[in-house]
């Protein structure tokens, strides 16, 4: 039983959100689909990672799952895109427009200045195998997590970070051999890959993901979102010197040499920057 006093911060359809001591928790919650993902679930999801980037009392998310399904007791990290909700133009919201938006929420993941951690209880397969290889850390239960990629399958593919970063992490021939032959893994299986940090017995998934959050809070905030834009920056081409640079920026215009350009610009004189000692 988990002793983490979770307190629910929105009510949403198709997934929780939670937040307690620094750490919000997001989960899927269609564990009778393996918490598959419709139009309506990606723009939940966005909306509470949103959340959570805006949250200033938040320094870490748990992007998690509810479960096991109550047909068969099985559990699921995410299956991936809702193959009812799919038509013949792509994943079809209740206005009929067809989107995508799913690789939104990975950037979101990807850009927003925290530490976000897959802990993975059960199934992540396709869009949710892409998911758990966004996030900067994945946790996965010894007993029920399976990462299998069915893509190819289904005729849905991820080329971008799903696949082309996934074989930094395990390795050109090993990516290609989860995405050409959509294979099971068990969580082991995957830790030695290296697209997984740990591997957790079931009971203590969820407490032991809280304690690795509590450990990522007790570090340097500043630190922290330095580190994941560095981390990402070599990826991530002209946006990852962007999101670098702008943390630059920020930094930038809390010393003294920043509020003296903007202090000469509103007394509308010359700035006098020689001052400032050009540091080597
Ligand atoms: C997960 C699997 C392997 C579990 O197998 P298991 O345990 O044998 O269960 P099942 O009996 O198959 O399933 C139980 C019930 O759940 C329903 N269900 C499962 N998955 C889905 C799903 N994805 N969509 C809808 N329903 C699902 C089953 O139908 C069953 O229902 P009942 O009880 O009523 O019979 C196995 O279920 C499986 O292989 N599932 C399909 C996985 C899959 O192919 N997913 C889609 C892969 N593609 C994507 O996700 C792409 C998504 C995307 O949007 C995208 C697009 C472009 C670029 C990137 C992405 C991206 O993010 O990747």
């Amino acid at each position: 039983m988990s002793s983490i006093n979770w307190k629910i911060a929105k009510q949403y359809e198709d997934i929780t959100y939670k937040k307690c001591d620094g750490v919000a928790r997001i989960a899927f919650n269609r564990p009778n689909v393996r918490n598959a993902f419709r139009p309506k679930t990606v723009g939940e999801l966005f909306d509470a990672f949103l959340d959570a980037r805006e949250d200033p009392s938040v320094g870490v998310v748990l992007l998690s799952a509810e479960g096991p399904s109550t047909k068969d007791g099985v559990y699921s990290f995410c299956s991936g895109g809702d193959q009812n909700a799919r038509g013949s133009q792509g994943y079809v919201d209740d206005d009929g427009v067809p989107r995508l938006n799913i690789l939104e929420v990975q950037r979101l993941i990807r850009f927003m200045p925290k530490a976000v951690i897959a802990v993975v209880p059960g199934w992540a397969v396709g869009g949710g195998h892409s998911l758990h290889v966004v996030c900067d850390l994945t946790l996965a239960s010894a007993e029920h997590a399976i990462f299998k990629q069915t893509d190819a399958d289904v005729t849905s593919f991820d080329g971008g970070y799903g696949s082309a970063y996934l074989a930094k992490m395990v390795g050109q021939k090993r990516a290609r051999e989860i995405f050409f032959l959509g294979r099971n893994y068990s969580a082991q299986e995957a830790y030695e890959m290296g697209m997984v940090n740990a591997v957790i017995p079931h009971a203590e998934l969820e407490d032991t993901a809280f304690q690795w959050a509590q450990e990522i809070l007790a570090k340097s905030p500043t630190s922290i979102r330095m580190l994941k834009f560095a981390f990402n920056a070599t990826d991530d081409g002209m946006v990852g010197q962007q999101v670098f640079a702008g943390e630059a920026t920020r930094l930038a215009y809390m010393t003294e040499e920043a509020k003296e350009g903007r202090d000469a610009f509103l007394e509308k004189r010359k700035p006098d920057f020689t001052k400032f000692r050009r540091i080597s």
